[in-house]
Formats: structure tokens, C-alpha cells, sequence
């Protein structure tokens, strides 16, 4: 069942979503080489917590961090640690889910920290073009599987991979609801969309192949052949006439 979320509903994701858009905005200038993923996970975790909300991963499934920060050749759910330190180069994905007044908002961004190559460059920017692509597909009547659609043909379109084994999501009052997003898929497929329902995009893309495999920690998720791999996710809002992102930044175009 695909909850449709009330004015009021709306109103108060608006607010835990604007949440976790300004906790990317606040932790960017400490996205630097030299820093440990730990200290942003606390930076982030005090953001959160002085701001009135919970961090949603934390203790999510016995997760032990605030937020998930994936680095270079980890898809996704990394564990922030002292001894992971930001180097010239890298790419780092912070994804923040914030539960304020019984609501969750979800959004991560891949941040390159200093000189990043052109080539990984290239990933991380046809990435973010995957997911706004996707959003732009979001209206009443517009099919689940329209998103994925757009995102598989710009992706195999650069010779990238789709990872297919983790994917969007709803989101409301739990952290994940129905329906799934997957990043693959045929146009006019899967649920239909309406308004007041709310879903993330969070296309993962790989510059290899789509294999993840997770870490003996029980949490991380690496790719097969260690090349790298970017994301990023928005929160969305299906509205009468089209979609609201809900957890846009202010250094983002609408
Ligand atoms: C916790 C639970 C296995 C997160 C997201 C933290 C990790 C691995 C079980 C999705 C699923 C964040 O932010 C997320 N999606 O955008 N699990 C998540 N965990 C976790
Ligand atoms: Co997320
Ligand atoms: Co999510």
C-alpha cells in the first residue's frame, strides 16, 4: 500500500526534508582532505539533534552511525570512522535521513574533496543528471517504472552500470515505505503515481560493473571490481500538476 500523504502530512515533511537539505549544505566546507568520516558523522549527528530531530539511521536495523558516508568504491551504507581520512581525489557520498515531528526526509550527495580526476568527475556529474532526469519524469499518472527507464539510458548511454540491488524508496512516517524505486526499468511500468505520495530517487551508478558485495562488517556495500561509484537522492513530493523536490538545496536549480 502506497500511503498518500494529507496537506497537514505534506506540511510537516516539508519541514524534516528542508532539515536534512540544510545538513548537506552546513557539513560541505568540512568535506576537506585531512578529515575522518567520524568527525563529519558528528558534526552531522549535532546538526541534527540541536535542530530537534534524530538521525534515522542511527540504531536503524542496529546501524551504529548517524549518517552512511561512502567512499570512492563504496556503493552505499559506509560507517564513518576515525580511520577513514579524506584524501586529494577522493569522492565521498554523506547520506542524511532526519525524523523530526514523526516524519522522515532522506537526501545524500556525492562531494568531491579537492582534485577529483576528470574521469571520476564525469561520473559523479552524470550521476547527479540520473537523478534529476528521474524527477523529471514524476507526475499524476506517470508510472514507478518511468523513473528507472530514463535513469538505465543515460547511464548504459556513458557506459556506466545501474546498481539494482539497492533502491529508492516511500518515505513518510517510517524510513522506508512502498513503493520501491528501482533504477532500472520500462517506462509505463509499476505503480502508478499520484498526488501526495512521496518517494525517493537515489540512483547509485557505477563506473564498472553493477556487483556490489558487503564487507565483513555487515553494513558496507563495495563494488566486486573496486572501481568507483557515485549517488545521489532526493526526496519527492508527487503534486497535482507535477513533483516538488522536497529536500532541494540552495545550491541547486529548481
Ligand atoms: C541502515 C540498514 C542494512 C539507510 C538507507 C542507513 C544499512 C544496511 C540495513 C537505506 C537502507 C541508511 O539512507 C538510506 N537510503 O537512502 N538502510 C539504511 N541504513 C542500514
Ligand atoms: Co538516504
Ligand atoms: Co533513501
Amino acid at each position: 500500500m502506497i500511503s498518500i500523504k494529507s496537506s497537514r502530512e505534506i506540511e510537516l515533511m516539508r519541514a524534516t526534508s528542508k532539515l536534512a537539505a540544510q545538513t548537506l549544505e552546513y557539513i560541505e566546507p568540512f568535506v576537506v582532505p585531512g578529515v575522518s568520516t567520524e568527525e563529519l558523522n558528528l558534526l552531522c549527528h549535532d546538526y541534527i539533534t540541536k535542530n530537534g530531530a534524530y538521525p534515522s539511521p542511527l540504531n536503524y536495523h542496529g546501524f551504529p552511525k548517524s549518517v552512511c558516508t561512502s567512499l570512492n568504491e563504496v556503493i552505499c551504507h559506509g560507517i564513518p570512522a576515525k580511520t577513514d581520512i579524506l584524501k586529494d581525489g577522493d569522492i565521498l557520498n554523506i547520506d542524511v535521513t532526519t525524523y523530526l515531528n514523526k516524519f522522515h526526509g532522506d537526501t545524500n550527495k556525492t562531494f568531491l574533496v579537492g582534485n577529483v580526476s576528470a574521469e571520476v568527475k564525469k561520473l559523479v556529474e552524470i550521476t547527479y543528471l540520473c537523478m534529476r532526469e528521474g524527477i523529471k519524469t514524476v507526475r499524476p499518472g506517470g508510472h514507478i517504472g518511468d523513473i528507472g527507464a530514463i535513469i538505465q539510458e543515460i547511464a548504459y548511454s556513458f557506459g556506466y552500470s545501474v546498481v539494482e540491488d539497492y533502491c529508492g524508496h516511500g518515505i513518510g512516517r517510517e524510513f522506508h515505505e512502498a513503493p520501491q524505486v528501482v533504477h532500472v526499468g520500462k517506462k509505463g511500468t509499476g505503480a502508478e503515481m499520484k498526488p501526495g505520495m512521496t518517494f525517493t530517487i537515489e540512483p547509485m551508478i557505477n563506473i564498472g560493473a553493477k556487483e556490489g558485495k558487503l564487507l565483513k562488517d555487515g553494513w558496507t556495500v563495495v563494488t566486486r571490481d573496486k572501481k568507483w561509484s557515485a549517488q545521489f537522492e532526493h526526496t519527492i513530493l508527487v503534486t497535482p500538476t507535477g513533483h516538488e523536490i522536497l529536500t532541494l538545496r540552495s545550491d541547486e536549480i529548481t
